[in-house]
């Protein structure tokens, strides 16, 4: 299969990030997207291909442009504004303070376009984000043209990223978008699986009324696991999207055995669904030595995941989201592919 990749991801570089008790150098760094690049050539997976630029129109399809048109602001403000280091948010806008009134300072901006300090700005992020989108946008146009399947190698990830918030390193939902793009390009129904460990809060709620595009997510509990506040499997859409959400969240310390079954479950309803054609939200920091994930899948596991993918017969786009374990990351996240392959 081809992967799309750009450079540009590199510049988003040396960003901070806010953890529990300490501000830290961002788990999100460029090394991931490097391994992974390394691992599709070293692997034989197939052509690697730069993206063709796009417009903004097909963010905006599921992201409010006043946030979309806010992102490549952010840099440039907070230098003009005289601010050093990471650019995050400190203030949010949660119950009881006013959500729809936009204030005027950058730093403010930042947190009333976020619900964490997990998406921050430094000078290459917006270009990175940018490239990010065409990435996955120039992979879904394969898959559209006839490919089976095609690997958008996104970085920035961005399932946490939601209509008009970024957090969780995530800015332009990249799975959303291309989604949408496939309705938009004729698609009756499109499937988005989501199998990176965190829940994909932000595909959830874009498509939360929405019957057109189901949504799976398997992932750590919400109780006890970022992003705490959605993901729990009585979430099961609303309106036009009653029961075409589907949440599975599982307990710290799951392996193989009860991952296995909830994606044997996912995969059952996705191909009643049966879809014009399957995104994968592909995460692998459901591994044993991920940095910041509580769940144990080893490396042989990964074939696993892409090879019963395959068995829906359905074309199918692997969009990158998180995994953190470097060293291991394109072992990962390649052997979803060449599993999928069947090789
Ligand atoms: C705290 C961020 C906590 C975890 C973010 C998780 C990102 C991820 N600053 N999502 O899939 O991998
Ligand atoms: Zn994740």
């Amino acid at each position: 299969m081809k992967t799309v990749f750009s450079p540009l991801h590199a510049g988003h570089s040396g960003q901070m990030e806010l953890v529990t008790s300490a501000i830290v150098p961002g788990f999100e760094k460029p090394s991931r997207a490097e391994f992974i690049r390394a691992r599709v050539e070293s692997e034989k997976l197939g052509p690697i291909i730069g993206p063709v630029e796009h417009d903004l129109a097909a963010a905006k399809r599921v992201h409010e442009a006043h946030y979309i048109d806010f992102l490549p602001t952010v840099w440039p403000e907070w230098v003009a504004a005289g601010f050093k280091g990471s650019a995050m948010g400190f203030t949010w806008p949660t119950r009881g303070l006013r959500g729809d009134v936009p204030p005027k300072r950058v730093d403010a901006l930042l947190g009333y376009y976020s619900f964490d300090a997990g998406a921050t700005f430094v000078e290459g992020t917006w270009a990175a984000i940018k490239a990010s989108y065409d990435v996955a946008l120039t992979a879904a146009a394969l898959v559209k043209n006839g490919e089976r399947t095609a690997f958008a190698l996104c970085r920035p990830p961005g399932h946490h990223a939601g209509a008009a918030f970024m957090g969780g390193y995530c800015f332009i939902n990249n799975a959303a978008v291309v989604a949408q793009w496939f309705r938009d390009q004729g698609a009756k129904r499109v499937s988005i699986l989501d199998v990176d460990y965190h829940h994909g809060n932000g595909t959830q709620e874009i498509f939360y009324r929405r019957g057109d595009v189901q949504v799976l997510n398997l992932h750590g509990d919400p109780m006890v696991e970022y992003p705490f506040f959605l993901g729990h499997a009585d979430e099961r859409g609303e309106g036009d999207g009653e029961g075409f959400n589907i949440n599975y969240p599982m307990p710290f310390g799951t392996i193989w055995e009860g991952w296995g079954a909830s994606l044997e479950d996912a995969c059952a309803r996705l191909g009643a669904y049966a879809p014009d054609v399957v995104i994968v939200s592909l995460g692998v920091d459901t591994f044993e030595k991920d940095p910041i994930s509580q769940f144990k899948l080893k490396s042989e596991d990964y074939p696993k995941i892409g090879r019963r993918i395959a068995k829906l017969g359905l074309p199918t786009l692997f969009v990158m989201e998180g995994g953190y374990a470097v060293e291991e990351i394109g072992i990962n996240a390649v052997g979803v592919l060449t599993g999928f392959e069947d090789r």
